[in-house]
């Protein structure tokens, strides 16, 4: 259930109580695909660098392990043993962005593995099942995610389906609740709003989905080939058909200026892979900028990542020893630059809260926003 306990126009500060905890919003989703964040960050390790809810994702465990075996193994809490939220997404995305040969139709999805190249079949029913399975806190409704640009006629069809794809979801996810041996009875669905980037599509489909009154809505189909402008204007364009009552997730996004433009714009909850990806390359953020720890100037840096920030990883290191670590191709450099990272991420998610518990959102938008993109 969603509480508003504050806003500053449109800037929304509030919490999010599930049956595995209550969090804080704005809130960014530690992303663990396939049940573990990249880099060796094991659930031992979230609390120290402020995770409130981890995502996995329904495709990955489906294909490897196996959603039936997790399930005997007593779900995706008990084999992580992180007890806190964990959101999953529902396939849609993953079969449209990773499958091979994928073929639409109106019961559902067929598609190849990446894996191994087997057939599978998922629709609503079949990514609703998986999901209980799992027993993870919040489910994603299947949707269809279509990169942009895309033809006018073909987004308004597919809108229709995932529509139709949502009420199904909704009503498997009811009977899966109700069933004794289900891991989790009281898993939560969002809703996915589609329409690309056409502004009559999109609010004509969070209308039809908002009739359902479901746990939560998310905006889908952003940041797959648009500008970020044009995001931007479809979340202003959205956000007074968007239940005022309900938690709003933008789902994939983003850069540290992409998530304080969608706070500004009313949008509670995100995910990315961009800590951990930019932690691969060297890239790790900072409260002056993005620094790369490749370049040949912090050789001799005894500096920690971040002067201001209080991370495990700078308390203790220096640049000189990651910059070291990611040259010599150690482990223990992705798992300190993906812990640095993410800290860095859910420390800007709580720097956003305390402005708007304070009134001072704007404030706080205005001195950050263009340092927050800079590379130094
Ligand atoms: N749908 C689903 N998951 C997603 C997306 C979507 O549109 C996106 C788009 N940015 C990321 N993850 N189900
Ligand atoms: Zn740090």
């Amino acid at each position: 259930m969603f509480k508003l306990i504050k806003n500053e126009k449109t800037a929304r500060r509030g919490e999010f109580v599930t049956p595995h905890g209550t969090f804080q919003t704005p809130c960014f989703m530690n992303v663990a695909t396939a049940g573990a964040i990249k880099g060796g960050v094991s659930s031992f390790d979230l609390k120290d660098i402020k995770c409130q809810v981890m995502l996995c994702n329904t495709y990955h465990l489906h294909v490897r392990t196996g959603d039936k075996i997790i399930k005997e193994l007593g779900g995706i809490h008990s084999l992580t043993k992180w007890d806190g939220p964990i959101l999953t997404d529902s396939g849609g995305f993953q079969v449209f962005s990773l499958a091979k040969l994928r073929n639409i139709k109106e019961e559902g999805v067929y598609f190849s593995s990446h894996i191994d190249g087997r057939k599978i079949f998922m629709g609503p029913e079949e990514s609703m099942q998986i999901q209980s399975n799992l027993g993870s806190t919040i489910a994603m409704a299947f949707d269809e995610c279509i990169e942009n640009p895309a033809p006018y006629d073909y987004v308004k069809n597919s809108i229709g389906r995932t529509t139709r794809w949502l009420e199904r979801c909704k009503k498997e996810m009811d009977k899966l609740n109700s069933l004794p041996d289900t891991i989790n009875k009281k898993q939560m669905l969002f809703g996915i709003n589609q329409g690309s980037t056409y502004s009559d599509l999109r609010i004509q489909h969070m209308k039809d989905i908002a009739k359902l009154d479901l746990d939560g809505y998310a905006i889908g189909g952003l940041a797959v080939g648009e500008t970020a402008d044009e995001m931007y204007r479809i979340i202003e364009d959205i956000e007074p058909y968007m239940p005022k009552d309900k938690i709003r997730y933008l789902m994939g996004v983003g850069t540290p200026v992409n998530i304080l433009e969608s706070v500004k714009r009313g949008v509670d909850l995100f995910d990315c892979v961009m800590p951990s990806r930019n932690a691969r390359h060297g890239h790790l953020f900072t409260k002056s900028g993005i620094i790369n720890i490749n370049n040949q100037k912090y050789q001799k840096d005894l500096a920690p990542i971040d002067k201001e920030c209080n991370c495990p990883v700078c308390k203790s290191f220096s640049r000189a020893y990651l910059r070291h670590l990611k040259k010599a191709e150690e482990m223990l450099y992705m798992r300190l630059a993906v812990m640095h990272n993410l800290y860095f991420y859910n420390n800007l998610m709580e720097e956003i809260r305390n402005a708007l518990d304070n009134g001072e959102f704007e404030t706080y938008y205005n001195n950050n926003i263009d340092i927050l993109g800079k590379r130094i």
